[in-house]
């Protein structure tokens, strides 16, 4: 089985790599990382940084989780990332997402013996 580690990882890293102008990133990617098998996974974040400088940011101070959890950890520097937004015309299986760079800092949850993303909470 997947571990929640590398689900985070298929899920929202994408090191050296970025959408550039292609406006189809999103369609292309939620595809090829299987965010549109059984639903369209409605949002969902890909984050263009090393995965040491991401694993990096459950080192920061804990704090409060969007569902309650004191897991949480916010990036200290902006990321480069890219948020996948399922349009509303958008029908299962026809998933198509509005792509959109942005450079902000993101907040992860962790968990672990040896402490590492496995939830992307929010970008601020
Ligand atoms: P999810 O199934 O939420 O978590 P994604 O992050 O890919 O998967 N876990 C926690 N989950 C939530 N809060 C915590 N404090 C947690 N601590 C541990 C993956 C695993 O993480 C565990 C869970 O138990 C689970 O096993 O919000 C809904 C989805 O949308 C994404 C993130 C989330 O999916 N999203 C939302 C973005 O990617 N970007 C956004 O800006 C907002």
């Amino acid at each position: 089985r997947e571990s929640a580690a590398k689900k985070f990882q298929r899920q929202h890293m994408d090191s050296g790599n970025s959408p550039g102008n292609n406006t189809n990133y999103c369609n292309q990617m939620m595809k090829r990382r299987k965010m549109t098998r059984g639903w369209c996974k409605p949002v969902n974040t890909f984050v263009h940084e090393s995965l040491e400088d991401v694993k990096a940011i459950c080192s920061e101070k804990n704090i409060t989780c969007k569902n309650g959890q004191y897991n949480c950890h916010q990036s200290n520097s902006t990321m480069n990332i890219t948020d996948c937004r399922q349009t509303g015309s958008s029908r299962y299986p026809n998933c198509v997402y509005k792509t959109t760079k942005l450079q902000k800092r993101i907040i992860v949850a962790c968990e672990g013996n040896v402490s590492v993303p496995v939830h992307l909470d929010a970008f601020v």
